[in-house]
């Protein structure tokens, strides 16, 4: 079968592009270790106060693990009262965080500013990801999921200290 030579540039150039977005992601997934978070549970939006989510906020696990239980809600990310409002969540240098987050009423985005974790917050599900924190600064935490009339002020920070 003949194939025209401009056809033939064009399943050439086809293939390089489709072979360069298999690398990239054997790279992110084997050199940079990026995972799609996966849901971990369902559970009822409603009766958030019958779950984990009940009383959010950061708990220590371990030397250097936290855990941190989040809801996201219109327009704010709630961590809890110690973290107030606008969450601010404080880590040491060196802590892997594992959060818990979920949405209270429409869909949200969890964004760390400067990482690679980022969540979409589907109400009625529970996202679970693990981020290192071994660089001292300030990190946003940012809702990245068009979400209403506030979306621009609902977002949180992250400082290591
Ligand atoms: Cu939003």
């Amino acid at each position: 079968m003949e194939i025209n030579k401009l056809e033939r540039y064009w399943l050439i150039a086809v293939g390089i592009t489709l072979g360069a977005f298999v690398a990239a992601t054997i790279v992110a997934v084997t050199v940079f270790g990026i995972r799609l978070p996966a849901p971990v549970e369902r559970i009822d939006p409603q009766r958030l106060d019958q779950t984990i989510f009940a009383k959010p906020g950061v708990r220590k696990i371990a030397d250097n693990r936290y855990e941190a239980v989040i809801v996201a809600k219109s327009w704010a990310f709630d961590a809890g009262p110690e973290a107030g409002n606008p969450a601010v969540l404080r880590f040491p240098r060196g802590s892997q965080v594992t959060f818990y987050v979920t949405s209270k009423d429409v869909m949200h985005g969890f964004q760390i500013e400067k990482h690679t974790l980022n969540l979409e917050l589907v109400p009625g599900q529970v996202a679970r990801a693990s981020a290192n924190f071994n660089r001292p600064g300030t990190y946003h935490i940012i809702c990245n999921h068009y979400c209403g009339a506030g979306h621009q002020v609902m977002y949180g920070v992250i400082i290591v200290e």
